[in-house]
């Protein structure tokens, strides 16, 4: 399915807190009762729409545990939404928080959207941390906050989809540069066009590399930029040549248009 704009999501926080069941019921809408330990980091994606517009939410679900945070640091580059959580009956996951937001800051762009969510509302008899300290510390940072249930579903769609509105209003005032994604776009779109110069099996390795390097965040090397380079010369004179044609018919019917 086509789409506008693509954000990517960062889940963080501590283990246990409810990361990977908040994922969970925002894209299959279901509950998981056991602590399914997450490994270093799982993904889900899932379709919305803002203001008439298809936005797809590609979402990273990290590890909580101590041991895995070197590899889920890695997942913050070109996330444009964090969704940091914390357990409501957990006072130090609350803690916790400082140190979390100070390492979300550091590795991530600083318009990055981040939305605070206290999870577990549905636990209000074993609740350990109130819910005005949780909009208070979210006012202090300057983040958006939310208490949630990934149990009975409440304030999860609006958690994930708020957090979006606020990137999209980013976006309409140009505080994020989308101009990478379109770029990216661009060329894979000349890498269909297909000029001579390159073999089909080469363009859909090229492609694979390019949509590994967007979805991952891994470079490209030397040689694959180098190919890219020539594909896009090449679509270049296409165009050019394909211009200066139409140009000539144009001033031909002109003229014919002028004498008649
Ligand atoms: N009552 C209740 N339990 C929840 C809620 N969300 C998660 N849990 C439970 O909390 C436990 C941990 O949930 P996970 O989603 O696996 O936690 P996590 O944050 O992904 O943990 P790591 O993967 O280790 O970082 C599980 O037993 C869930 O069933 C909730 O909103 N309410
Ligand atoms: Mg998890």
């Amino acid at each position: 399915m086509s789409y506008a704009y693509l954000f990517k999501y960062i889940i963080i926080g501590d283990t246990g807190v409810g990361k990977s069941c908040l994922l969970l019921q925002f894209t299959d809408k279901r509950f998981q009762p056991v602590h399914d330990l997450t490994i270093g980091v799982e993904f889900g994606a899932r379709m919305i729409t803002i203001d008439g517009k298809q936005i797809k939410l590609q979402i990273w679900d990290t590890a909580g545990q101590e041991s895995f945070r070197s590899i889920t640091r890695s997942y913050y580059r070109g996330a444009a939404g964090a969704l940091l959580v914390y357990d409501i009956t957990r006072r130090d996951t609350f803690n916790h928080l400082t140190t979390w937001l100070e390492d979300a800051r550091q590795h991530s762009s600083s318009n990055m959207v981040i939305m605070l969510i206290g999870n577990k509302s549905d636990l209000e008899a074993r609740r350990d941390v109130r819910k005005e300290e949780g909009e208070a510390f979210a006012r202090e940072h300057g983040l958006i906050f939310m208490e949630t249930s990934a149990k009975t579903a409440a304030n999860v769609e609006e958690a994930f989809i708020n957090t979006a509105k606020e990137i999209y209003q980013k976006i309409q005032e140009g505080v994020f540069d989308i101009n990478n994604e379109r770029a990216i776009g661009l060329v894979v779109s000349a890498l269909h066009l297909g000029p001579k110069v390159q073999g089909q099996a080469l363009k859909r390795q090229m492609e694979s590399r390019l949509a590994l390097s967007i979805h991952h965040l891994i470079p490209l090397c030397p040689w694959e930029v180098a190919v890219l380079k020539t594909v896009v010369a090449a679509v270049k004179e296409m165009l050019h040549k394909a211009l200066n044609e139409l140009f000539n018919l144009f001033s031909i019917d002109l003229k014919q248009n002028s004498s008649n």
